[in-house]
């Protein structure tokens, strides 16, 4: 028995009740079961004479014992019963029934050709195709249908309720796929893109979200201007190969009445919490939601926002969430600057103040390697180096990794965080001693 992938199109008469009568006789043919249908597509017709009128499209996905060559003949007959006329190339017809894919089998007849040698190009056959099989993988590029599919509409798959991801996601997870998510506040550069290819490395499906979360920012932060640029976020996402993206409104997230929120103590107590009254019980609450969304098996955070990522673990291991976390490591500018969407907001000359930052964690690294371990010493230098820049330091501090608590001692595994005000931008930074 083989899989095959059949796509039907019509655009003359009755297009739907023709799609219709197409699957019964596709049912009643011998030596082959058919096992899914899509539905039906109103799509524009491409190529072929001007003025024909638009396409009903689907896909049907069927088993098989017979093989391409007489598959091939089986829906050239259904064609001819229902009154195919082979007349102008990629004219109007009233059925076309096109062998897509066979198996993973590669051919190239004279007469046929598998995989179909168009479909990738076909907007019109991989988007019922992956209703259907979205995980079929097509020999020649070795992509998956919806991989296809999402490389040719350059955005990926976007789910904007919750109910409907957790739907695909248990889905996913019924097909013994591992779940990784890359939670985002969009605005997306490299630093979220590695997070991407962190998950698509460990997973075999990546879910990626974007939500600009209301409750983590500040009566006086920049809620209302952060940069939104959800197309070109996309689109990103689409060339890093995510397999979906969950981009909630407002209102999905916070409900009429929401009245809940998660509040981790201890550790949020100083650095960014003391400077952000509020910021933790809004990310805690908003990735406690997310993580119920998309269920993921592993989450995966930069390093960047080092406190966060203690938080999330205080979460996790308190509630017994059943997540794994990985760090990835910051990714930085050729000039140092950790990337940060809010690094926009830099004027050149901020900019170059800002790189104080980077600057004074390689400072720490230096002189931890030459064997200075007195945390108020090397917290002295950077603080020299900030001050110099000069930007408005909020902290330069060398703490415990886990309990994020001030050390004397700087050892192996250490955290010197940073951050500092850069005019009206606030920029963090952070580096562990190996
Ligand atoms: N089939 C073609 C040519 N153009 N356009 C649409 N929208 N749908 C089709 O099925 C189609 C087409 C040749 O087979
Ligand atoms: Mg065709
Ligand atoms: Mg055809």
């Amino acid at each position: 028995m083989a899989q095959a992938l059949i796509a039907l199109g019509s655009n003359l008469g009755d297009r739907a009740a023709m799609l219709d009568r197409a699957v019964e006789l596709l049912r009643d043919t011998g030596g082959l079961a058919v096992l899914r249908v899509s539905r039906w597509y109103e799509t524009d017709a491409v190529g072929g004479p001007d003025g024909q009128g638009p396409y009903l499209n689907g896909a049907a996905l069927v088993d098989t014992s017979l093989d391409p060559f007489a598959l091939m003949r089986a829906l050239q007959e259904i064609e001819t019963e229902l009154g195919r006329i082979r007349a102008e190339r990629w004219g109007p017809r009233t059925i076309d029934l096109d062998l897509l894919m066979y198996d993973s089998l590669r051919l190239e007849a004279r007469e046929l050709t598998i995989p179909h040698r168009r479909m990738t190009e076909r907007r019109f056959v991989l988007a019922p195709a992956t209703e259907i099989a979205p995980d079929m993988r097509h020999p020649t590029s070795g992509c998956s249908v919806r991989e296809l599919l999402m490389r040719l509409e350059q955005r990926p798959l976007v789910i904007a309720t919750v109910a409907e991801l957790q739907t695909l996601v248990r889905a996913e997870r019924l097909a013994g796929k591992r779940i990784g998510l890359v939670p985002t506040m969009g605005a997306l550069h490299e630093g979220h893109l590695s997070l991407v290819d962190a998950a698509r490395r460990e997973c075999s499906f990546t879910v990626a979200t974007i939500f600009v979360n209301p409750t983590q920012f500040g009566p006086n932060e920049d809620y209302a201007r952060y940069p939104r640029t959800l197309e070109q976020d996309l689109a990103l996402l689409a060339a890093r190969g995510v397999d979906l993206v969950f981009a909630p409104q407002r209102e999905e997230m916070y409900r009429p009445g929401h009245a809940t929120t998660l509040t981790v103590e201890g550790v949020t107590t100083r650095w960014e919490g003391e400077f952000r009254p509020g910021h933790f019980a809004g990310l805690a609450t908003i990735v406690l939601k997310l993580f119920n969304a998309a269920l993921p098996d592993v989450a995966f955070f930069g390093q960047k926002d080092y406190q966060q990522s203690v938080v999330i673990r205080r979460m996790i291991v308190d509630l017994d969430l059943p997540i794994e976390i990985r760090l990835c490591p910051t990714v930085r500018d050729a000039d140092g600057l950790a990337l940060s969407s809010r690094n926009r907001y830099l004027s050149a000359d901020e900019r170059r103040r800002g790189l104080s930052l980077s600057q004074c964690l390689r400072r720490a690294a230096e002189l931890y390697r030459a064997g200075q371990r007195d945390a108020d010493q090397i917290a002295a230098a950077m603080i020299s180096i900030l001050s110099a820049a000069p930007v408005e330091i909020d902290y330069a501090a060398i703490v415990h990794p886990d309990t994020l608590e001030l050390t004397s001692v700087v050892r192996p595994g250490s955290v010197a965080l940073v951050a500092a005000g850069v005019g009206t931008t606030r920029l963090l930074d952070n580096q562990i001693f190996e």
